[in-house]
């Protein structure tokens, strides 16, 4: 081949190599501003391979706290109903403080021959326990609100937490306490009307 053939294909290959990538340099920049969410965007012209989104927009204003829950059903089996909306708005560290005595009195209203439970804590221990609303969670072995092996490691969505709970105040201490009719250890509700997601958020449709 002719040197001023050589000199020719190698121009043109510089060429259409630049031009290709201002083309993809061109869509690129496009499609990260146009002021839509497109392509791999999670937001408007971002996210994806665009810049990454603003997570701070998503929090911006001011929120006020409503309602919290650590172990489900404190707030409305051990709480008075006219205090559940103090023990929403008070920090965590100050819920033992604030209504262990509180709980300590609802538990003897609703047992008032309460002794101690299958956990064996009696009315001032199992005050003490709910009134730190926390989840715990176990970080080895198996996630269990309650069972023969496993107490408060944990909750999985479909526990039964409810009946743990009623059976922790009514069952004494063998757990059969108050196992007539009415039944008192449990809500008569085995399981949710609907089955749970088995990916995030996990929640069950309402229907
Ligand atoms: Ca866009
Ligand atoms: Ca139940």
């Amino acid at each position: 081949m002719r040197k001023s053939n050589i000199l020719f294909l190698s121009i043109f290959s510089v060429l259409l190599f630049s031009c290709h990538r201002d083309d993809d340099k061109a869509l690129y920049v496009d499609r990260c501003n146009d002021g839509i969410q497109n392509g791999d965007e999670t937001g408007i012209d971002c996210g994806g391979s665009c810049k990454p989104c603003d997570e701070i927009d998503l929090f911006a204003g001011v929120f006020k706290r409503e309602d919290q829950m650590g172990r489900p059903g404190t707030n409305l089996l051990f709480n008075k109903a006219e205090l559940r909306d103090s023990l929403n708005l008070v920090e965590v560290h100050q819920m033992n403080s604030l209504f262990k005595e509180v709980f300590k009195e609802k538990i003897m209203s609703l047992d008032t021959s309460y002794t101690s439970n299958v956990l064996g804590l009696d009315a001032d221990q199992l005050a003490d326990l709910f009134s730190k609303d926390v989840l715990w969670v176990s970080q080895t072995g198996e996630t269990k609100y309650y069972s023969e092996s496993e107490i408060m490691t944990g909750r999985a969505l479909g526990e039964d937490v409810m009946d743990a709970n009623l059976l922790w105040i009514f069952g004494g201490p063998d757990g059969n306490k108050n196992n007539e009719d009415p039944i008192l250890i449990s809500d008569g509700v085995d399981e949710n009307d609907a089955p749970f997601s088995g990916s995030f958020p996990y929640h069950a449709d309402p229907f």
